[in-house]
């Protein structure tokens, strides 16, 4: 039988995390056309890798989270993205949702899909080389008024119908419940939603009888809204993020990511470091590291542009924002 646990508390070797590399067609298009590339496969091949390709990541990463079009593509070195990953420790995962949908019970909020199938694809994506997964669920935070408590429960069942089937299929599932930066909302605000959303959660993972041990939380950071016109300081973001985990992750969860959610590079990078700090002052029970996206793409992105001979500079942009982030989860 698969060593879940194991495979899961791999991805928190020291100093090392994960990279989500998981935008949908619709996401990476928008991406790349921010930084001036035109949208095609072969331009979305070629951006995931500009990061999957860098030589000496294996330093600083123990998995990527892939799209499932890049499970079945070469790199430039003619190998099959999950084998080179492999090749070079670093475990492959692959997002399984199929993203987001207005909720029909509340049409300002979102609902994930993806169930419909999903044992199947989880049985291609193994074969594939896949070792574990995401599912994410996007919170809306509005006023007092969102999120409502119909889409928390709903996202949250339907977070845990998928660890369910993803422990059953022999992989580690990632819940990504994401309270949304953006918005005009207090820390306070942001701390409340997030303490919520974690509480229905784990409430409802024991009714599906999800293993504690072998899941992975991706959450965010507790911040003031995007458009509050407040800048917290990575203190205060550590004090509130660790007090809501602290409340509200079982200790036998097997450990805690996080995602940058639009913090500048910087921003998520010193946010992470205060985070790890005061994590390691109250003797947090679990594991914690990074699986950004955007913090840890953007520099090299707007280095790159989608040509060929700026390869070599957007990499090492990469690479320096990578060991800035990996320093971080040290403290
Ligand atoms: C990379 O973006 C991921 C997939 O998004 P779409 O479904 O919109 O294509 C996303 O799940 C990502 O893993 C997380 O949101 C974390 O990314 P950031 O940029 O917040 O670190």
């Amino acid at each position: 039988m698969t060593d879940l646990v194991g495979i899961a508390r791999a991805f928190f070797e020291k100093g090392k995390g994960i990279l989500a590399a998981d935008e949908s067609v619709h996401t990476a298009t928008a991406r790349l056309a921010s930084y001036g590339v035109p949208a095609s496969a072969e331009m979305r091949r070629q951006y995931r890798d500009l990061f999957l390709g860098a030589p000496d990541v294996e330093h600083h990463l123990s998995g990527v989270i892939l799209f499932s079009e890049t499970l079945l593509e070469e790199g430039n070195d003619k190998k099959l993205f999950p084998e080179s990953l492999i090749s070079r420790g670093i475990m492959p995962g692959v997002k399984v949702d199929l993203g987001t949908e207005p909720f029909s019970a509340s049409p300002r909020e979102f609902i994930t899909n993806g169930l419909i199938g999903l044992p199947e694809r989880l049985l291609e994506f193994k074969k594939q080389g896949a070792v574990f997964t995401k599912w994410r669920s996007v919170i809306r935070i509005d006023g007092d008024t969102l999120p409502s408590p119909q889409a928390l429960h709903e996202n949250a069942k339907r977070l845990a119908s998928y660890a369910k089937e993803v422990q059953t299929a022999g992989m580690v599932p990632i819940l990504e419940p994401e309270v949304l930066h953006e918005g005009k909302h207090s820390r306070a605000r942001a701390r409340a939603v997030i303490s919520e959303t974690l509480k229905i959660l784990f409430s409802v993972l024991d009714e599906f009888s999800v293993d504690r041990a072998s899941v992975i939380l991706k959450t965010s950071m507790v911040l003031s809204g995007s458009e509050s016109g407040k800048h917290d300081s990575p203190e205060e973001v550590a004090d509130d993020t660790l007090a809501t985990l602290m409340g509200n992750v079982p200790p036998q969860v097997s450990g805690i990511v996080f995602l940058s959610g639009g913090q500048t590079p910087d921003e998520s990078t010193a946010n992470l470091a205060a985070i790890a700090r005061r994590a390691k002052e109250i003797n947090a029970p679990w594991p914690l590291t990074f699986s950004y996206a955007r913090a840890l793409q953007e520099e090299a992105l707007s280095v790159w542009k989608g040509k060929e001979e700026n390869v070599p500079a957007a990499r090492a942009a990469f690479l320096d924002r990578l060991a800035k982030v990996s320093a971080a989860t040290i403290g």
